[in-house]
C-alpha cells in the first residue's frame, strides 16, 4: 500500500538537527514537515524561519511548511523563497482575508498548495478552495501543540473529503496524534499520507529507521 510518511520537525532533537534530518532520511522518511507558528493564530511559538532554512539546507527529501501564521500573503515570498520546486504550503483558510489569492501566489512560485483544516471548520466553508489545492491536511488535534489527544469527530470529515478527492482532484494527509492503528485504519480508505510526531517517531527508545520499517510492514 502506498503512503507517505512526513516528520513533524517540531518534535525533533534540536541539539542536533542535521543529525536527525539525515536519520530520518536514512531511515526512510518522506518528507519534513515544518510547523511555523506566529503566536497569534495559535498560541505558541514552534519553528520559525531559520529553522525552515536550516532543515531546507540540511534536506534532500521535500519540505512542507504548515503555516499557522496570521494573514500569510503578507509574508509568503519569504518562505517560498526558501523553498524548492515541488515543496508543499499549506495555509490555514481563516486566517487570511483571501486565501485564494495566497494560495495562487504559491502555485505561481511552482510550490505545491494545500490548505490545513482544523478540526472545528467543515468542508463545506472550504469548498472552492478544493479545487484550487492539490493538498488538504486534515488536522485532528487542534493546532499549535504536539503531544495532544486526537480528536475522534474529525473522522466523518476525512469520510466526507475521501468522498470529493477524485473529483476535485486533491490529496488527504493528516496531521495530529498520529498512531498506527490511524494509519492501518485510513491508508486502506485513501488518505495518502500522515504526519508523524510524538505519538509515533519522536522520543522513543527505537530507532527511526526501525520505526518507519515497522510502518511500512503494517498488515492492512
Ligand atoms: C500541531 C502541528 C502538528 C504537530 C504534530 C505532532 O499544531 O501542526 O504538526 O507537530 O501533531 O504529532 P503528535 O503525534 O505529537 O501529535
Ligand atoms: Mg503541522
Amino acid at each position: 500500500m502506498q503512503f507517505e510518511l512526513m516528520a513533524s520537525m517540531m518534535c525533533a532533537n534540536y541539539g542536533n538537527l542535521e543529525r536527525e534530518v539525515k536519520a530520518l532520511e536514512a531511515g526512510g522518511i518522506d518528507s519534513f514537515h515544518i510547523d511555523i507558528m506566529d503566536g497569534r493564530y495559535v498560541p505558541n511559538f514552534a519553528m520559525s524561519l531559520n529553522d525552515l532554512r536550516y532543515i531546507a539546507s540540511a534536506a534532500r527529501r521535500p519540505i512542507d511548511v504548515h503555516l499557522m501564521i496570521e494573514h500569510p500573503n503578507n509574508r509568503i515570498d519569504i518562505f517560498l523563497k526558501n523553498l524548492r520546486q515541488g515543496d508543499t504550503i499549506y495555509i490555514h483558510p481563516e486566517a487570511e482575508y483571501h486565501p485564494s489569492t495566497t494560495l495562487q501566489s504559491i502555485i505561481n512560485a511552482g510550490m505545491i498548495p494545500g490548505i490545513a483544516i482544523n478540526p472545528g471548520t467543515s468542508v463545506e466553508t472550504v469548498m472552492e478552495m478544493l479545487r484550487i489545492v492539490k493538498k488538504v491536511l486534515v488536522m485532528s488535534v487542534n493546532p499549535g501543540n504536539a503531544g495532544q489527544m486526537y480528536l475522534p469527530y474529525v473522522g466523518k470529515k476525512i469520510t466526507k473529503l475521501l468522498s470529493l478527492k477524485e473529483d476535485m482532484d486533491f490529496e488527504i494527509y493528516w496531521d495530529g496524534a498520529c498512531s498506527a492503528d490511524k494509519i492501518l485504519e485510513f491508508a486502506p480508505k485513501g488518505v495518502r499520507g500522515f504526519v508523524l510526531g510524538t505519538t509515533l517517531l519522536f522520543g522513543r527508545d527505537v530507532s527511526y529507521e526501525e520505526t518507519l520499517h515497522n510502518i511500512r510492514e503494517l498488515r492492512f
